[in-house]
């Protein structure tokens, strides 16, 4: 481990350092390593500065120090909101009807970058190994090269990779996908992901794949599939001792025999919810019995409530949720219960433990950490069963959970039914087999595998890139 010297972890957002484990997200699985090899951890430090004003903030925790900028009002405008939220995001998610391309949030996103490119290089050392973490951040190693980092830098896209027909949306992709070629490991979360970039980089570069090699751009580097997985054993300790608590005891007053469907998403477009809901109001169109039997829990917390887009999004599935609950509700019976909140992750353990079926639809998801969680948190003797689209990267993994399409609202309607009229041996059949999967993909894995692939990325071609 030491002869890979320091890690050097770059993400748009920063820490949390201490409770890192109750944060959930990205931090549960760098604070480990970054710990382990005395790490620096750059990014934005989620503030805004005048231009001017601008400053590094240092700080140290656990022995890894976290470095971190702030944004002008202008670029948290351009670049945040803008190229990232309103452009990448959709587009990475295939939705190029909600992608709004303007250049100037490019340029915006271009000069984030090199600024914090040009930070970041002064902070590196040799030896350094270097993993930079999603969309926001594309450009930075072609920045970084050029001003003439040498150490080795991987990257990981927490998103799904679109196909080429929809990246070739995006006007000037090119340089986007040749800003790539400065890496010398990408990462990607499923095999599917993988072949869309090699077949984009045949199709629409010029490029050539071979094994794990990609060239193009008179560059080469190394691609795989790295699923990211979770921390199992501690959601399960979480889970395990929540019935227990006094929460958790009111979380069953709460229900009062009732089976709980759970829904856990940021409010983003790409998580399914308007769907959801519909396909909840179908199932009990279809099943009078179970009126008053069960309810629907979706916790989502507010999410880029600077977007305009969100918002109305938002008021979308508050009608929505409204909608449901018009039309069944009964004087001692509300179907949908909807929480806007972040909640602490024993919590969301506790309520995941309480709930017969996890209800987990994205319309596109690069991973989807919340379909794990759920499994991790059931009680191995009695445990619920997981509903989860077919088009969240787990589903490539979790086979045992039961898949549907999201765009077919019967079809997710009979799903909710069959989990939970699902009799306890086949239950607990799947969920050992989920276990088992999520125990062989953990996130120490995720992490390993990738810096171990990063440790052995070719350095010769570096030697004769130029960067442009
Ligand atoms: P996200 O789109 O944020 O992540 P997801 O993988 O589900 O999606 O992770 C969300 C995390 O936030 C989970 O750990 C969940 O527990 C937590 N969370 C959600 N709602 C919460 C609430 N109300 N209170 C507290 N915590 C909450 C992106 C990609 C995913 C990919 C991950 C990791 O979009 O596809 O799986 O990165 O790579």
């Amino acid at each position: 481990m030491s002869a890979r010297g320091r890690l050097v972890a770059v993400s748009n957002r920063v820490g949390p350092v201490r409770g890192a484990a109750t944060a959930g997200g990205l931090a549960v699985g760098l604070v480990d390593a970054l710990r382990e090899r005395g790490g620096l951890w750059f990014g934005w430090s989620g503030r805004t500065a005048p231009a001017g004003r601008a400053k590094l903030h240092r700080e140290r925790a656990e022995g890894i120090t976290l470095a971190t900028l702030d944004l002008s009002p202008q670029d948290f405008e351009n670049f945040y909101c803008g190229f990232c939220n309103n452009c990448l995001w959709p587009l990475m998610h295939f939705r190029i009807d909600l992608m709004r391309f303007e250049r100037r949030q490019l340029e915006s996103y271009r000069r984030v970058n090199a600024r914090f490119a040009q930070t970041l290089a002064r902070l590196l050392r040799a030896g350094d190994q270097v993993w930079v973490h999603d969309f926001h951040l594309i450009p930075l190693a072609e920045e970084l090269r050029r001003r003439r980092a040498r150490q080795r830098i991987g990257f990981f896209l927490h998103t799904p990779f679109p196909p080429t027909e929809i990246l070739s949306t995006l006007p000037e992709h090119e340089s986007l996908v040749r800003a790539l070629f400065a890496y010398d490991l990408i990462g990607f979360q499923t095999e599917q992901d993988l072949e869309r970039f090699r077949e984009h980089v045949r199709r629409a570069c010029g490029g050539s794949a071979r094994g794990d090699t990609v060239t193009a751009f008179g560059r080469e580097l190394r691609a795989g599939a790295f699923p990211i997985g979770i921390d199992v054993d501690q959601f399960h300790r979480y889970a395990f001792t929540a019935p227990g608590s006094r929460e958790f005891a009111r979380m069953r007053g709460v229900l009062r025999g009732r089976d709980q469907f759970i829904g856990v998403d940021r409010l983003d477009y790409s998580k399914g919810l308007l769907r959801r809901m519909d396909a909840f109001g179908r199932y009990l169109e279809a099943h009078p019995k179970a009126h008053g039997k069960v309810i629907l829990l979706q916790v989502a917390p507010v999410s880029r409530g600077d977007l305009a887009s969100y918002r109305s999004f938002r008021q979308e599935l508050d009608r929505e949720a409204a909608r449901v609950n018009g039309r069944f509700a009964r004087f001692d019976w509300t179907p949908v219960h909807y929480l806007n909140r972040a909640l602490p992750r024993r919590t969301l353990a506790g309520l995941y433990r309480a709930s017969r079926v996890g209800v987990v639809t994205p319309m596109r998801d690069g991973m989807n950490l919340v379909a794990m969680e759920y499994v991790a948190a059931q009680d191995p003797e009695d445990p619920g069963v997981l509903v989860l689209s077919r088009f969240a990267g787990a589903a490539q993994f979790l086979r045992e959970a039961l898949i549907v399409n999201p765009y077919d609202g019967e079809e997710t309607a009979a799903a909710l039914h069959a989990a939970r009229e699902m009799r306890l041996p086949e239950r607990r059949r799947r969920h050992e087999a989920l276990m088992r999967r999520l125990r062989a993909r953990d996130v120490a894995r995720w992490r390993s595998d990738f810096l171990a692939a990063l440790a052995e990325a070719p350095l010769a071609r570096r030697s004769t890139r130029k960067a442009k």
